[in-house]
C-alpha cells in the first residue's frame, strides 16, 4: 500500500500552472473548500488575498536548512456558524514545479498561536503548502492572552479551545482541501500531511496527534509545553524557592554554578567537548555543594535578549564566591517541587540547564538583588486562574510549595480538556499509520527534558501494558520516537554548550520515515555555532543514552538502567495519574 502511494505521488501533481497563474485571487477563490465542506464553518470568499514572494531567504532557521524560496501567500477569513467571529488563515504555497504533494501545519510559541513566516517558509522549502492562523484573536500578531478574558471573571471559552487545539485543526483540514484543489490532485493521489513545531508549537502538535488520529501522517515535535498546568506553574517554582529560602542570588553567582556543573559533567559522557550529553550521569555523580567557594566575576551589562541569566535588563558588575545559600537555592530548584509533607509534585530542569526562572533583578537604589517573578508563571495564576486582566503577580506573600500544588490542581481541573494535552493513548493514530519524531534539548531551561520522557513513558505503559519494558520500548518505536538532544537549550542550540548539535533536519527524516518507511535510528544534527560550526553529529534514540568510546571519537548508544531511572519520578503528591 505504502509503495503504491509513493509511486502515485511521483507521477501525479505535474501541474501545468505557473506560480503567477496560481497566485491570482480568482484562482485561489475557485480552489477554496466548497460550501459545507467543513460542517459549521463558512468561508468568506471575498476575503481572499494573494501575495507573491520571490527569493525569500531562509537563513539561520532552527528547524530548516538555509535556502531561498518563491511562494504565494493565500489568506482568507471564515466564521463559525452561529457566532459572529472572524478567523484568519494563511497558506504559503510553493511553485507548482516544486510542490511535492505535502501539506505542513504549524503552531505557535509562548502565548502566540503561530510562528509567523518562520515555519510556513520552511514548509515551502520541503515542497509543502505551509499553513498558519490567528485563532480568531484579531490578527496574526495577536497573542492568545490578549483575548483570553471577555471581562474580569469571564473566560472567552471559544478562544481557550481555539488556542487549545481547535484552530490548528480547522486550519489543517481547510488547508489540505485547498491544497488538493489548487493542484487539482486527482483521486488516489496521496497528500502527505505534516506538522512541525516546538515549545507551545510542540504542545499544539501533540493536541492534533492526540485528538485527530487521521489528520497528520507525521509530526516533528520539540520540547512540548504540554502538561500545561504543571508546566506553567513550574515556572514560578524557582522564585518561590528564593522567597522561601530568603536568598536572591546575583545572576552571575547562579551562572557560576551552571558553568562549574557543565565543566564537571562534560567528561562523564566519554568526550570532553563542553557538552553535557549525559545529564543523568551528572545527577548521579555531581554534587552541587562542590561549587561552594568558587570565585565568580561578571562585567556590568546593559542587558540583552533571551532567557539566560543576566539577560534582558542592565546589571552591575558582580564579583564574589559562590555561597552555600546560592547552592541551596540551586539544589532545591533541581530537586523539583515537593509539597510541605515532602511529597513530589513535579520535577525540574536537568543539571547544566541555566537557572533562567531564578533570574533576580537589581535594585539600583538599595544595591540589592530582588525577587523578579516569572511572567509565564504569574500570568497563569492571575489571568487563567483568578481571571483578572493582568499578567503579573505583585509579590509572593504567603505563597508556599503547597500553594503551587493547589494552583496546579485548580488549573489542571479547569483546563484538562483544553490546554493540558497529555492524553496517553495514541492507538488510533498508530493504527492510522501516523509517525512522531519528538525531541527535547537535554539542557532546556524553560521546559524540563524529563517532561518529554514522562509522556513517552506514559504512552509506552498505557499502550502496551502486557509487554516488558524492552518489548514495549521497541514496539513504540514503530510510530513514536523520542530523542534527547545533548547540550540542547529550549528549542535551539545552547550558547553555553556551543559544541552541541541541533537537529535542524528532523523534517527531512520524518518525511523519509512517512514516505519511504525509513525510520530514524539516529537523529541527524548539526553544530550551529562556535569553532565546530557545521559539524555533523548523531543523536541517540531514547531510552538508549549516548556514550563516546574510542577516547571520545565513537558514539555508542548504550542501555543504562541507573541512568534511565533518574528520568522517572514518583509524583506521589497526587492521587491522580500525571501522564
Ligand atoms: C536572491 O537573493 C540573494 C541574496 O539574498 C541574491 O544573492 C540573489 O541574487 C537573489 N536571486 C535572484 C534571482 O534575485
Ligand atoms: C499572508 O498574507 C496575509 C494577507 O495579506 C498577511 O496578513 C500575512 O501577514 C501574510 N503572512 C506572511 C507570513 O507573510
Ligand atoms: C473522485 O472520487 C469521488 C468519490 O469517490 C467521485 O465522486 C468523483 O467523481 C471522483 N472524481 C474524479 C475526478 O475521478
Ligand atoms: C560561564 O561561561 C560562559 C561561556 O560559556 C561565559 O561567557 C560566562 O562568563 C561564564 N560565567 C561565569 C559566571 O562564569
Ligand atoms: C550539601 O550541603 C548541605 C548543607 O551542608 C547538606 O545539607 C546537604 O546534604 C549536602 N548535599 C549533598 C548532596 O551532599
Ligand atoms: C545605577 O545608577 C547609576 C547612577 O544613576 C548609573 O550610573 C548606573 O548605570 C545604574 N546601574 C544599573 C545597573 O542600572
Ligand atoms: C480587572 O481587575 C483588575 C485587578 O483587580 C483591575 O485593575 C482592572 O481595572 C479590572 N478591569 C476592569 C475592566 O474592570
Ligand atoms: C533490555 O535491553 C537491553 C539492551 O538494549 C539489555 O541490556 C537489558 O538487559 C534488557 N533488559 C531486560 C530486562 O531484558
Ligand atoms: C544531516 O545534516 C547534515 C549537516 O550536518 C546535512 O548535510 C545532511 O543533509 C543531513 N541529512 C539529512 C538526512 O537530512
Ligand atoms: C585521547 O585524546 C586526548 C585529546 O585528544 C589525547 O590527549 C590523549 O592522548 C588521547 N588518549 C588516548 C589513550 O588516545
Ligand atoms: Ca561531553
Amino acid at each position: 500500500m505504502r509503495t503504491f502511494l509513493c509511486l502515485m505521488a511521483a507521477v501525479a501533481s505535474a501541474s501545468a500552472l505557473t506560480l503567477n497563474e496560481l497566485c491570482t485571487v480568482s484562482y485561489a477563490q475557485s480552489s477554496l473548500p466548497a460550501a459545507g465542506f467543513y460542517n459549521g464553518i463558512t468561508i468568506d470568499s471575498s476575503s481572499v488575498v494573494t501575495t507573491i514572494g520571490t527569493n525569500y531567504s531562509i537563513k539561520g532557521n532552527t528547524f530548516f536548512p538555509d535556502t531561498a524560496i518563491n511562494y504565494c501567500n493565500i489568506s482568507f477569513a471564515y466564521t463559525h456558524d452561529g457566532r459572529n467571529d472572524v478567523v484568519h488563515v494563511a497558506y504559503w504555497v510553493p511553485e507548482p514545479s516544486n510542490f511535492q504533494n505535502r501539506f505542513l501545519a504549524t503552531g505557535g510559541g509562548g502565548l502566540a498561536i503561530n510562528s509567523g513566516a518562520s515555519t510556513v517558509s520552511g514548509g515551502v522549502s520541503i515542497g509543502a503548502v505551509g499553513g498558519y492562523m490567528d485563532g480568531g484573536f484579531g490578527n496574526f500578531n495577536t497573542n492568545a492572552d490578549a483575548k483570553f478574558l471577555l471581562a474580569n471573571g469571564t473566560v472567552n471559552w471559544e478562544n481557550a479551545y481555539m488556542f487549545g487545539y481547535q484552530a490548528i485543526h480547522e486550519m489543517t483540514v481547510l488547508g489540505k482541501e485547498l491544497t488538493k484543489n489548487l493542484f487539482s490532485m486527482k483521486n488516489g493521489t496521496k497528500l502527505y500531511s505534516y506538522y512541525q513545531g516546538c515549545s507551545e508549537g510542540g504542545r499544539d502538535g501533540w493536541s492534533q496527534v492526540q485528538r485527530y488520529y487521521n489528520e497528520l501522517d507525521g509530526a516533528s515535535l520539540g520540547a512540548p509545553a504540554f502538561r500545561y498546568s504543571h508546566q506553567q506553574i513550574q515556572h514560578l517554582y524557582s522564585n518561590v524557592v528564593e522567597h522561601t529560602l530568603n536568598y536572591y542570588p546575583p545572576p552571575c553567582e547562579m551562572m557560576a554554578i551552571v558553568n562549574a556543573t557543565i565543566k564537571a559533567c562534560d567528561p562523564l559522557d566519554g568526550k570532553t567537548d563542553g557538552v553535557v550529553a549525559r545529564t543523568d550521569l551528572c545527577k548521579l555523580h555531581f554534587n552541587v555543594n562542590s561549587t561552594i567557594g568558587l570565585p565568580y566575576s561578571c562585567a556590568a551589562s546593559s542587558g540583552g535578549g533571551g532567557f539566560g541569566p543576566g539577560s534582558g535588563r542592565p546589571t552591575p558588575a558582580q564579583n564574589g564566591v559562590v555561597s552555600a545559600k546560592a547552592v541551596a537555592v540551586a539544589q532545591t530548584i533541581l530537586d523539583g517541587i515537593h509539597d510541605l509533607q515532602g511529597r513530589q509534585v513535579y520535577f525540574s530542569y536537568q543539571p547544566s540547564a541555566t537557572f533562567a526562572d531564578a533570574q533576580t533583578s537589581y535594585n539600583n537604589a538599595t544595591g540589592q538583588w530582588e525577587l523578579s517573578i516569572s511572567n509565564l508563571g504569574a500570568e497563569f495564576v492571575t489571568r487563567y486562574l483568578e481571571l483578572i486582566d493582568s499578567s503579573t503577580l505583585p509579590n509572593l506573600n504567603g505563597v508556599t510549595y503547597d500553594t503551587l500544588k493547589g494552583w496546579i490542581y485548580d488549573l489542571w481541573q479547569t483546563y484538562e480538556d483544553s490546554l493540558q494535552v497529555n492524553w496517553p493513548d495514541l492507538t488510533r493514530f498508530e493504527e492510522a499509520g501516523g509517525k512522531v519524531i519528538h525531541y527535547h534539548g537535554e539542557s532546556d531551561d524553560s521546559i524540563p527534558a524529563a517532561s518529554s520522557v514522562r509522556y513517552w513513558e506514559s504512552v509506552r505503559s498505557v499502550m502496551y501494558p502486557d509487554l516488558s519494558y524492552n518489548e514495549s520500548s521497541s514496539k513504540i518505536q514503530d510510530f513514536y520516537r523520542l530523542f534527547l538532544v545533548p547540550g540542547g537549550a529550549h528549542c535551539g542550540a545552547n550558547q553555553y554548550q556551543p559544541n552541541g548539535a541541533w537537529p535542524q533536519t528532523s523534517m527531512t527524516q520524518l518525511i523519509d520515515w512517512v514516505e519511504n518507511g525509513k525510520a530514524p535510528e539516529l537523529l541527524n544534527a548539526t553544530v550551529s555555532m562556535g569553532k565546530n560550526k557545521g559539524e555533523n553529529q548523531k543523536i541517540c534514540l531514547w531510552p538508549l543514552r549516548p556514550y563516546y568510546g574510542g577516547n571520545g571519537t565513537e558514539l555508542q548508544c548504550v542501555y543504562d538502567q541507573a541512568s534511565i531511572d533518574t528520568w522517572h519520578y514518583d509524583l506521589n503528591a497526587w492521587k491522580m495519574p500525571v501522564w
